[in-house]
């Protein structure tokens, strides 16, 4: 009886994530889903992200976080419409559910958008394993959290087409190096795209800019 119950549930918000891919491709609008552990620089990069592209591209972001609107605060500043999604009332969920992403899309000027950024949950484990509808998984993973992580919680970075290695500012003041980096992601999935990169100080930013706009394109194309 209890499979049951959480293989109908399980189904319920596949269901809802096969209507959001419906709906984005009948929009040709290109979706990504961010995901990290808290404090790797999601907000960050998307700050520097949408303030780089507006003018060039309208752009809506659906910011999770368990409470605050602080994201979505910090995102709308920088030009793009931004909506929050609070999992707190959902019993304080760690990662996004297609249903909160539907009605966050419900609350966005769809028709107006280029590009969808969603920002899930901080968390490295969790937000891996629900499909919420997006183009591509991208994993953002920052020097500061030691370089072992990827080895330690591979499922993220398995499901993650692109993965973001930021504060590369920083190496100098850390254990971490770039070379056992690039090893331990690529150890567990060798067909991720990179791209290394500060979003503090931009460094590196443009090459995953370059990636962003490619990818639009060619939903919009295709
Ligand atoms: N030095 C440095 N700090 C960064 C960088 N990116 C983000 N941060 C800092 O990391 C902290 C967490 O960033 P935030 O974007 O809120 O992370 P999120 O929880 O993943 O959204 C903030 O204090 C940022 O200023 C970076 O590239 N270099
Ligand atoms: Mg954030």
């Amino acid at each position: 009886m209890e499979i049951k119950l959480v293989k109908k549930v399980l189904e319920y918000h596949d269901a809802i994530a096969g209507e959001i891919r419906e709906e984005l491709t009948r929009r040709k609008l290109y979706a990504i889903n961010i995901m990290s552990s808290p404090g790797a620089g999601k907000t960050t990069l998307l700050e520097r992200t949408v303030r780089e592209l507006v003018g060039e591209l309208t752009i809506g972001v659906v910011e999770g976080d368990i409470t605050t609107t602080n994201d979505a605060d910090r995102i709308a500043k920088q030009g793009a419409y931004a909506v929050q999604v609070n999992t707190e009332p959902f019993g304080g969920d760690c990662h996004l559910g297609a249903n909160m992403v539907q009605s966050a899309m419900a609350e966005l000027p769809m028709d107006k958008l280029d590009l969808l950024i969603m920002e899930n949950v901080g968390n490295l484990v969790c937000p891996a394993e629900f499909d919420i509808g997006e183009d591509d998984k991208v994993v953002v993973f920052s020097l500061t959290e030691g370089d072992d992580k990827p080895l330690k919680y591979p499922l993220m970075f398995r499901e993650s087409s692109v993965c973001l290695v930021n504060k590369i500012d920083l190496a100098p003041y850390l254990d971490s190096d770039l070379a056992t980096v690039r090893r331990n992601v690529g150890s567990v999935n060798p067909e991720i795209t990179t791209f290394e990169f500060s979003a503090k100080t931009g460094e590196g930013f443009a090459a995953w800019l370059d990636w962003l706009r490619g990818k639009v394109k060619a939903k919009q194309q295709g």
